[in-house]
């Protein structure tokens, strides 16, 4: 059923005048006669609505810093900030040194009452001095949970003291939960940091190897990550680091070596990508390795910036080799997904990246949007300049760095990089709205109820999401992948994982399960009503 701004209207209408007003600007039906589409991103959810957002801490520990393997992740804050954070993101990793890898461990101050009280910073102490006894690890990251910023505890004195004391680097995070209006403002906290701190501190001059690229914003959640290493050495590439899946400490000091930053996640880490080039004259193109084709335009798009015969050839010799042998397992899929009509809501950049894969299997995607990201993931980087700052983005630092005077290289001519802009994404991104189809639907911070009321209008074969909707989705007799974590499987990304990716959604579909599940409306009357501002009606 094709979607209307009038049902649209007819889903708004139930919410109150206040809620509808903010609401009707974080939707829009794609029109693509339109030249711009504005959507209102990043602002505070409604109180009332159950977001599915994080929170700054999620941000920068859970997602930027939590996946770098070889530092000790320390949480500042009461147990439940550190509990519920434990092993669900997925991000694996593995090491030569096993008693290297803390990936596995969740360590916490627990802070009680009276640490709230009489201040925390001797318990921090107390627990930076364990680890070391412990682990001795080389490097120590410690994140604010929000009561740390409330009683005012002096995370960065107690590191400064700790790091005299072991010579070894212990770096701060200030990333309080409540700070900004999602995980969106700990990633920007957390990029900070690691540009002012880590990389670069290494005395690497040169890379050992030819074509030496960063892979930024790939956090290899289900082994995503070891796909995309496998296929780039294949070609011959040479990775001097992932920012941050199976990450290592001593490998993002080397990172202004490269000569390419490949930007996987948009979201996340821009601000580093922005950084290197600023402070290196490092360029970075926007890639994708969600998606069959999507990888082989990506492989392409790096052979051309790098211009080397050898490296082109071995591209085609890599790209004709996998394709040869997926092409045949994904074609018997297709078979079963063809026809499907897709929801794909994720956190910043999966909602966008995962359309491609559901396109190349023949499954339209009625409707996508993200949890936190922000206009530019939508619409495109060209909008930036003209986002608002408001209140809630006050609060997390803006850092940029200036050029390294030693450092700073150009690393192709300015002319060769206008015209390699006109042919790949050097340094753009032109967001979701670009790629999606005239009538789809883009929602930004997708709430319960309207999930239930698109599903409803739509009905969609499969609801991409994660945990806090799965069974929401699933009960309402519709199979829901969770593109946060896989759910158990992965990984999706690069040729390997897009064979996963379909096998896993066609196990789904095939699955008989669905047909024992009578959904709510089908067989209980409805109550229909109305939320106004003087009460129900
Ligand atoms: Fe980037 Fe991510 Fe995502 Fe993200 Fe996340 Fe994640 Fe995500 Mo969950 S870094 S924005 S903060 S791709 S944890 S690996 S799946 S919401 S779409």
């Amino acid at each position: 059923m094709a979607f209307s701004e009038k049902l649209l209207q007819e889903i708004l209408d139930k919410y109150p005048s206040k809620v509808q007003k903010n609401r009707k600007k974080h939707i829009f039906i794609k029109n693509g006669e339109l030249e711009s589409q504005q959507i209102e991103a990043n602002t505070r959810t409604i109180p009332g609505i159950i977001t599915n957002r994080g929170c700054a801490y999620a941000g920068c520990k859970g997602v930027v810093l939590g996946p770098i393997k070889d530092m000790v992740h320390i949480v500042h804050g009461p147990i439940g900030c550190s509990y519920y954070a434990w092993g669900t993101r997925r991000n694996k990793a593995h090491s030569e040194d096993p008693t290297d890898n803390y990936i596995n461990y969740c360590i916490s101050t627990d802070m009680q009452e009276s640490d709230i009280v009489f201040g925390g910073e001797k318990k921090l102490t107390k627990v930076i001095d364990e680890v070391m006894e412990i682990f001795n690890p080389k490097a120590i990251t410690l994140s604010a949970t929000c009561p740390v910023g409330l009683i005012g505890d002096d995370m960065g004195a107690v590191a400064k003291v700790a790091e005299e004391k072991y010579g070894v680097q212990v770096l701060s995070f200030s990333c309080e939960g409540y700070k900004g209006v999602s995980q969106s403002a700990g990633h920007h906290i957390a990029n900070n940091i690691l540009m002012e701190k880590v990389i670069g501190t290494s005395d690497l001059e040169k890379a050992p190897s030819k074509f030496p690229i960063n892979l930024l914003g790939e956090y290899n959640i289900g082994g995503d990550g070891w796909e995309v290493e496998r296929i780039l050495e294949d070609i011959g590439y040479y990775v001097v680091s992932v920012m941050t899946g199976d990450g290592s400490y001593d490998d993002i000091k080397n990172a202004h070596v490269a000569e390419l930053n490949l930007v996987q996640c948009h979201r996340s880490i821009n601000y580093i990508a922005e950084m290197l080039e600023k402070k290196y004259g490092t360029p970075w193109l926007k890639v994708n390795f969600i998606g069959i084709q999507a990888t082989v335009e990506t492989l392409r798009n790096m052979a051309l910036y790098f211009d080397d015969e050898e490296l082109i050839k071995n591209t085609e010799a890599v790209i004709a080799r996998e394709l040869a042998r997926i092409e045949p397992v994904i074609d018997q899929y297709k078979k079963i997904c063809e026809g499907k009509k897709a929801f794909c809501f994720v956190g910043g950049s999966r909602g966008h990246h995962f359309q491609n894969l559901f396109a190349e299997l023949g499954i339209e995607t009625l409707l996508a949007g993200y949890e936190f990201a922000h206009r530019d993931d939508y619409e495109g980087r060209e909008v930036i300049p003209t986002i608002k700052t408001d209140a809630d983005s006050k609060n997390i630092p803006h850092y940029m760095p200036e050029a390294d005077e030693k450092r700073f290289k150009l690393k192709i001519s300015p002319e060769r990089l206008e015209e390699l802009k006109a042919k790949i994404p050097l340094g753009e991104y032109k967001g979701m709205r670009f790629d999606m189809e005239d009538g789809s639907i883009i929602v930004d911070d997708l709430n319960h109820f309207e999930t239930e009321e698109f599903i409803k209008i739509l009905k969609p074969d499969i609801f991409t999401s994660g945990i806090k909707d799965k069974y929401v989705i699933q009960k309402m007799g519709i199979p829901s992948k969770q593109l946060h974590s896989y759910d158990y499987s992965g990984p999706y990304a690069g040729f390997n994982g897009a064979v996963q990716f379909a096998k896993d959604i066609s196990m789904g579909f095939a699955s008989p399960t669905w047909n024992f599940i009578t959904p709510p409306w089908k067989d209980q009357p409805l109550l229909e009503g109305k939320v106004t501002e003087e009460g129900v009606a």
